[in-house]
């Protein structure tokens, strides 16, 4: 096998992607049935101390990426895109594998190693495993084919950007054993496992969820699955926020305890925190004194870093300043895994971009406060902050207690303990409450009889091997050898079930967008392949409820179909209102008509500086004729707009209306390199006759060979410049960098 063949210790089997080409969407579907996870369990990020890129030394990055697109600013730092040292999570919910792929591509390009895909709603409550690939709503049906084909793509998708990248979903709910043991067998990297998310929030039986959560971790830890607990679900669903934090302790200590002592090792064990409010009210005040008190009683587990979701409202600015927040106190106190939502979880259209945007954010916050901890200390002797951590301590300790004296975790959540508004002691008695006896699958528990026996190797409990002594297995051997092996060590012995509804499923869905790939036709889209859908900010001038139905009206007049306002924001009560507005474009381009030109070449900012500084190089400018514009070439020529004088070019601007005349003796008396004239169109053709008249006297004047004449104006084209005598022409959208580059470049050439 040569190298090549081999990523990160594994084999290869399918082609490595292409940067220039799109995923194959439908070969990654084709013979899945033969396709086996290359690796099992969680992977981290390799920290690098004091890692150099560009000028900097990192303090807290960790290994680069091979390839990846870098933050914006990214270019005046030589294009360096460093890595935060914790795993950065996206959550993808597209509803359909074939498009989370492309997603998670373009997450993964940004700096995300944690792909988790949000599961369609009801999941929960179906007490087996779901085949195919059929369509999710608010999320994916997780199926054996739907994890083969992501873990398959994502095989791709690591080698492709150059670093490990973790699967995770959720086994939570009736068939969590079984989806526990899916995700061992089909390479699942990380999942959510708490059973108070059962049990509070999907009223599935809390004894049943208990003996599933046994079975389900037990399998997990067999697979080196990173476990991440549910107790963010409290903050999410709280009446107010700042009151559960006691209780999120709490449950923590639950899941944390419980998962121990079912035999899952404190390494593979995740806390999901997240801080808990959000501005107006004072949240660092109340969320940095959590994030302490939580790290100081659970230091030795990993801190998954959730973003807030709770007051997460359809503006996503306010949700990035939020996240921003979080970050920070993520950097202050620890994260492993550093969570982020899309922005636009308030308005329930989670959309590529606003995923990608996200990443962004959190690893743009990362760096730019890499080494914070160095420099900035927390106080821990200031007395506001000691107290309110203590207190934090004690409440929680206060409803362990009082909950053991009233019979336990049980008799706690009967008595509707958990997600009240009252900060513990406090209560409002408006908690969730579940009948011990009551819930999804309730009764459905059956004792182990005295002869159980389960042939698989990773199992929980009791399990008589000693009855396997007649055919000769030992106790010390694993119990499945009885059988020959089982799937969780004979990867052989899994089965794969294709898809099960004919109606609703990847392929067909695939075949709908066929004709328009294969055709080279492309639509804008936000979630689904060809969906079509557009978003238009507009500012109104009228009031929030009538710029809605404005926008609405106006969406229609832009033959947008299906036109939904997803966001609106008041400016003034009367003066206006900001409407986002989603739609549908029914209109396709045809690739194959676009004439697409090709970008200008533009010189580094180095290479013009050292070129002008070494050559002193120096211009004259001026418009022209009859010309009284001067914006556009103060924006050539000025360092306040990156214009020339930018890079060091010297320039003499000799202002408007200049004479041709005037213009060329600046030229000689100043020695210049350049002359750039500024000149409207005219329909007299004025433009050109002044282009001509300085070519023809720079050439009387025998300077035309060691001058470079350069024309501009909105109108002007390179090719009415270069036949009216001239060296080049920029017309509108030309930017400083342009010009400059063109002098260099041509200066170099001609040798002058
Ligand atoms: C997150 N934004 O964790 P259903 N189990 C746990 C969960 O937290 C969740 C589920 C199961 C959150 C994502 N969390 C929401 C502990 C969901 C989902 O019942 O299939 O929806 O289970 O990042």
């Amino acid at each position: 096998m040569s190298e090549q063949d081999v990523h990160f210790g594994r084999p290869l089997s399918d082609p490595p992607l292409s940067p220039d080409e799109k995923l194959d969407v439908a070969a990654l579907l084709d013979g899945l049935e033969h396709y086996r996870p290359r690796r099992r369990g969680w992977t981290w990020r390799k920290r690098v101390p004091n890692q150099r890129a560009y000028e900097f030394t990192y303090h807290e990055t960790a290994e680069p990426l091979e390839r990846s697109i870098p933050l914006p600013a990214a270019h005046y730092f030589d294009n360096i895109d460093p890595q935060p040292d914790c795993v950065i999570t996206t959550e993808i919910a597209s509803g359909r594998p074939e498009d989370d792929i492309r997603r998670m591509r373009m997450a993964a390009w940004h700096g995300a190693d944690h792909l988790m895909v949000i599961r369609t709603a009801g999941q929960s409550h179906m007490d087996g495993l779901l085949e195919g690939t059929p369509e999710g709503v608010g999320g994916i049906a997780i199926t054996r084919k739907q994890l083969r084909f992501t873990r398959r793509a994502l095989d791709l998708i690591e080698e492709e950007v150059g670093r490990p990248v973790n699967f995770h979903s959720y086994v939570s709910g009736v068939a969590g054993p079984e989806i526990a043991v899916m995700f061992a067998e089909e390479g699942v990297n990380g999942a959510h496992q708490d059973p108070q998310y059962n049990v509070l929030y999907r009223n599935i039986n809390m004894y049943r969820s208990f003996v599933d959560a046994a079975e389900a971790k037990h399998v997990m830890a067999s697979a080196g699955i990173l476990q991440i607990d549910g107790a963010h679900n409290a903050n999410a669903t709280a009446i107010k926020a700042w009151k559960v934090m006691a209780e999120l302790l709490v449950q923590h200590a639950v899941n944390c305890a419980f998962s121990e002592a079912v035999g899952m090792p404190a390494e593979l064990i995740a806390l999901s925190t997240v801080p808990p409010d959000a501005a107006p009210a004072p949240c660092m005040r109340m969320d940095l004194p959590y994030a302490i008190a939580l790290r100081d009683l659970f230091g030795r587990y990993k801190m998954r870093a959730q973003q807030n979701t709770r007051y997460m409202e359809s503006d996503g600015r306010d949700a990035t300043v939020s996240h921003v927040m979080n970050l920070l106190i993520s950097r202050l106190t620890s994260a492993d895994i550093q969570s982020t939502i899309t922005p636009d979880e308030g308005r329930n259209v989670p959309w590529h971009y606003n995923n990608v945007a996200a990443v962004d954010t959190a690893k743009q916050s990362l760096i730019g406060m890499d080494g914070l901890c160095e420099m900035v200390k927390i106080d821990r002797d200031n007395p506001e902050l000691k107290a309110r951590v203590r207190e934090v301590k004690e409440r929680a300790v206060l409803f362990l207690e009082a909950m053991l004296e009233d019979g336990g975790y049980f008799a706690g959540v009967e008595k509707a303990y958990f997600v009240d508004s009252g900060e513990y002691p406090e209560t409002n008695d408006d908690g969730i409450g579940r009948d011990s006896q009551g819930g999804v699958a309730a009764g459905s528990i059956v004792p182990r009889a005295d002869d159980y026996l389960a042939p698989v190797c990773h199992h929980f409990g009791e399990n008589h091997l000693e009855l396997l002594a007649e055919y000769g297995v030992s106790p010390e051997s694993r119990a499945c050898e009885f059988i020959g092996g089982c799937t969780l060590c004979d990867d052989s012995t899994v089965p794969f079930i294709d898809e099960l509804d004919p109606t609703d499923n990847a392929p067909l869905r695939l075949m709908q967008t066929a004709e328009a790939r294969e055709r080279g036709l492309i639509t804008p889209e936000v979630e689904w392949a060809g969906d079509g859908v557009v978003v238009v900010t507009m500012f109104l001038p009228a009031s929030e409820q009538v710029a809605e139905a404005a926008a609405l009206e106006l969406g229609r007049e832009m033959n947008l179909a299906d036109c939904e306002v997803i966001h609106k924001r008041v400016m003034h009560p009367a003066e206006g209102a900001l409407v986002e507005l989603k739609g549908r474009l029914d209109a396709t381009v045809d690739l194959t008509t676009l004439e697409i030109p090709e970008p200008p070449e533009v010189l580094t900012d180095e290479e013009v500086r050292e070129f002008v500084h070494e050559r002193n190089v120096r211009c004259v400018a001026a418009t022209v004729g009859e010309d009284e514009h001067s914006v556009g070439m103060r924006e050539i020529i000025d360092i306040k707009h990156g214009g020339l004088e930018k890079w060091g070019f010297s320039v003499t601007y000799l202002g408007t209306s200049v004479p041709i005349e005037k213009v060329l003796d600046a030229a000689i008396e100043h020695a210049a390199s350049a002359v750039l004239i500024s000149t409207i169109i005219t329909h007299a053709d004025v433009h050109r006759e002044m282009m001509r008249k300085l070519s023809d006297l720079a050439e009387e004047k025998g300077v035309r060979g060691r001058l470079l004449l350069i024309a501009g104006g909105t109108q002007v084209t390179d090719e009415i410049a270069r036949d009216s005598g001239m060296d080049a022409g920029f017309g509108r959208r030309t930017k400083g960098i342009d010009v400059a580059s063109f002098i260099v470049k041509t200066m170099r050439e001609r040798e002058i």
